[in-house]
């Protein structure tokens, strides 16, 4: 399970990759999002549709600081952003960005912000052992509108079926390119007897909560990882691990955030 277990760390090694090969140019390749009838896109998260950080202000990503997004994040308090421990272990604060208020990655909208702390769960080691949340800490209080995250008050959140929305700048399918634009989906999210029978002892119901359509089709992706999952207006998990991306049978893995509301609430 591990060997194929698809992580969103493998953009910043692209990244790191692109920055050697060209320093004075960090945009990736993409396709043009193609226009459907209906004025959407079809190409999107996976399976999602163009969505702007007016409506969600409290999503962000996490860039070097030669721009290249790598993941997502969640301003939780004006100078706080939650994250998955996965997109920040390893790292200098002083290498990170977070940027706020831009849907178009090459466009110079919206703020970027210098990183000041790094906190990563103590007991991280491997995003299928749980604990992946990471907390940082910003150089200066943003404008935009924080999102409450789920505490232990909040397990009606987490019941089956329950719709949920995900967000990001990342791959528009496993292995594909990353989105341009910011993008958001909505997924059911699973029992955890579900997700125990895609994941087996991989999947721990105190940790984790999974979500996506049995049928696949829709879900996170590669880039999205430390961005939201959103239900009853809060931030209920952080964007983990799956095997691949919208394959049926595999849901999105999430960090399940209310396990974690005190240690994260004492980083604010
Ligand atoms: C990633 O690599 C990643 N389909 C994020 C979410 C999922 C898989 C991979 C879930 O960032």
């Amino acid at each position: 399970m591990a060997a194929t277990l698809h992580r969103l760390r493998s953009l910043l090694g692209a990244a790191l990759a692109a920055a050697t090969l060209s320093m004075a140019c960090v945009s990736v390749a993409e396709a043009a999002p193609v226009p459907t009838a209906d004025g959407e896109f079809g190409t999107q998260i996976v399976g999602g549709t163009r969505a702007s950080t007016s409506t969600y202000p409290w999503v962000v990503y996490l860039a070097t600081s030669s721009g290249f997004q790598y993941c997502g994040g969640t301003l939780v308090a004006p100078n706080k952003v939650v994250t998955a421990a996965h997109c920040t272990v390893g790292d200098s604060a002083s290498a990170v960005r977070v940027v706020a208020g831009r849907d178009d990655k090459n466009s110079t909208a919206g703020t970027v912000a210098r990183v000041t702390k790094i906190w990563i769960h103590p007991s991280y080691r491997d995003v299928t052992l749980g604990y992946d949340v990471s907390v940082l800490t910003l150089d200066r209080n943003l404008s935009q509108t924080p999102l409450p995250f789920a505490t232990s008050a909040d397990s009606g959140l987490y019941a089956a079926g329950t719709s949920s929305t995900i967000l990001g700048w990342g791959t528009t399918s496993s292995g594909g390119s990353a989105s341009r634009y910011l993008l958001r989906a909505t997924v059911p999210l699973t029992s955890n007897s579900s997700c125990s029978s895609s994941y087996g002892s991989d999947f721990n119901a105190t940790h984790m909560v999974c979500a996506g359509y049995a049928q696949g089709g829709t879900d996170t992706c590669q880039g999205d990882s430390g961005g939201p999952l959103v239900a009853g207006g809060k931030l209920i998990g952080i964007t983990s691990w799956g095997e691949g991306c919208a394959a049926a049978g595999y849901p999105g893995v999430y960090s399940r955030v209310s396990t974690y509301a005190a240690q994260i609430q004492a980083q604010l």
